[in-house]
């Protein structure tokens, strides 16, 4: 087997066979050159699959996107109570400030509706950030829903015992401040900006509306809460707070109980068209186990509790279970209003999927940052400019039509699609032919954006309900790794 070699490279020269080899020496140098290709090939594929290897190892990375409400740390919060149980369960207990902080929330809301309904304004709360404001208080009620309170109507019959709970549930004007101050910013609720900003991520903001924390998660807002409930070491004054908190509700539990369930409150409410159950942090139907000595708070209560996501926010769950355990998630939860989102795009670089979080029982409501904009609109508006942004042209984006069960009881409280969504035409209003009605304009609109075709995946949601949830978000796990593992083997 002739090998013809150049003379003129000293290195061919080298290695060259010497000129007399007789056969049996030949077939022995072959043979050891066989063996040093075959050492050499196995080096290269272990290296070839080591770089494969550390390529995989790379966290898969998750945006969550979506307007402001959608449910975007509600679907994190599920991510992390489905696969990351270690870092769930040291979290829990810290989470009992929110929830508790949540229905005081709706207990002043009530008593605020109350207090306008008799005619005298409540006294304000002296906390900047309070969403306790006469003309919010409706919105904060309602969902951001248009229900301006209607003075044609008659005086409710409000009594003496009225007037007896207002002072009695009085204190919690305190503990809602003192909550908040604990609890920072995000405990605070949007109110309606001046400065008009459009939908898209990507022009900056005149102003800064909220302060960017890039750092790791609610635990910062949580960490003043760590010691609650809980003899750690010396007393310290949050620990304070948190007994008084405790305390004081369980002490006002009956009151609460009176003023919720109270007959004539909920026909001013009904009167108004204020749905509490729509409201962020909604917990007044579970009065009797959260105001209590030793209360603790449940998984859902968790999932349900309300903080609002200031900037954006990055969390690392090392997966416990499912097809990516031992494999590192990064997740970005955002901020979603429209003063925020300019804060985005520095994280769309590298980016395995986004979650896209559309609340579709928004069709008749508006944004709480700017109440001429419809809060479907906005969502329209906002997943074109992503489906439409280069930089994300080969992320694999899945859609959450997010808050089904909101949709599903305001179809059946009489609620009009067409009254809101022209559009909609005489359509039957119920739920499968609604969604699938929003569905097809999402996709129309991805259709129409995408730099480049692109899949559309689409799921309905509940994202406060953990057990369907877990369902979706199994098969989205499986998409996003699979893009994942393909994206490491051809990077
Ligand atoms: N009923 C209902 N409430 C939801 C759903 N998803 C989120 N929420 C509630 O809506 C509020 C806003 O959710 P959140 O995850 O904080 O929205 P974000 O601003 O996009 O992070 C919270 O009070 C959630 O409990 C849902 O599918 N159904
Ligand atoms: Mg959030």
């Amino acid at each position: 087997m002739g090998r013809s070699i150049d003379v003129d490279d000293p290195l061919s020269l080298a290695i060259a066979p010497p000129a007399n080899e007789t056969h049996e020496e030949r077939i022995a140098r072959e043979k050891r050159e066989a063996e040093a290709r075959r050492v050499s090939d196995e080096i290269d594929e272990m290296l070839r699959q080591e770089r494969a290897a550390m390529k995989k190892r790379r966290p898969v990375k998750v945006l969550l996107l979506g307007q402001s409400e959608s449910g975007k740390s509600t679907t994190l919060k599920n991510f992390q109570l489905t696969y990351a149980r270690k870092a769930w369960a040291e979290d829990r207990s810290s989470w009992k400030a929110v929830v508790q902080f949540n229905l005081v929330r709706n207990i002043n809301t009530l008593l605020d509706i109350m207090s306008r309904e008799m005619g005298t304004r409540a006294p304000r709360s002296d906390s900047p950030d309070s969403d306790l404001d006469y003309d919010e208080a409706d919105d904060a009620a309602a969902g951001s829903a248009d229900t301006d309170m209607n003075p044609s109507t008659a005086p409710a019959p409000f009594t003496e015992h009225h007037h007896v709970l207002k002072l009695r549930l009085g204190p919690l004007r305190r503990i809602q401040e003192e909550l908040e101050a604990r609890l920072g910013s995000g405990a605070s609720e949007l109110v309606q900006t001046s400065s008009s900003t459009s939908a898209g991520p990507f022009d900056s903001p005149r102003r800064p509306q909220e302060f960017y924390v890039r750092s790791n998660n609610w635990k910062t807002a949580l960490k003043n809460f760590r010691p609650f409930g809980r003899a750690e070491g010396r007393r310290s004054k949050d620990f304070d707070t948190g007994e008084d908190v405790t305390e004081v509700l369980a002490t006002c539990r009956e009151d609460m109980k009176a003023l919720w369930e109270d007959p004539v409150l909920q026909d001013v409410l009904r009167k108004n068209k204020i749905r509490m159950e729509e409201s962020s942090g909604f917990f007044l139907n579970d009065i009797d186990r959260i105001a209590t000595r030793d209360y603790e708070p449940s998984d859902d209560d968790v999932v349900r509790a309300r903080l609002r996501t200031l900037g954006v926010q990055e969390y690392r769950f090392v997966f416990e279970i499912g097809r990516t355990a031992g494999h590192e998630w990064l997740m970005y939860d955002v901020g979603g209003a429209r003063t925020s989102r300019a804060a985005w795009v520095p994280y769309f670089d590298d980016v395995d999927a986004v979650i896209f979080l559309a609340p579709i029982s928004a069709f008749d409501e508006k944004l709480a940052e700017d109440k001429r904009v419809n809060r479907l609109e906005d969502s329209y508006l906002l997943w074109k400019a992503i489906c439409g942004c280069k930089p994300l042209a080969k992320t694999q984006i899945i859609l959450f039509l997010n808050k089904i069960d909101l949709l599903e009881k305001k179809l059946a409280s009489g609620v009009k699609v067409k009254d809101y969504v022209p559009s909609f035409g005489d359509r039957s209003n119920d739920v499968a032919t609604a969604t699938k009605y929003f569905q097809q304009h999402f996709r129309e609109i991805a259709k129409q954006s995408n730099p480049e075709p692109r899949p559309f995946f689409v799921h309905l949601t509940t994202a406060t309900d953990t057990k369907s949830t877990a369902a979706t978000l199994s098969v989205v796990e499986e998409g996003i790794l699979r893009d994942h593992l393909r994206r490491a083997d051809l990077l």
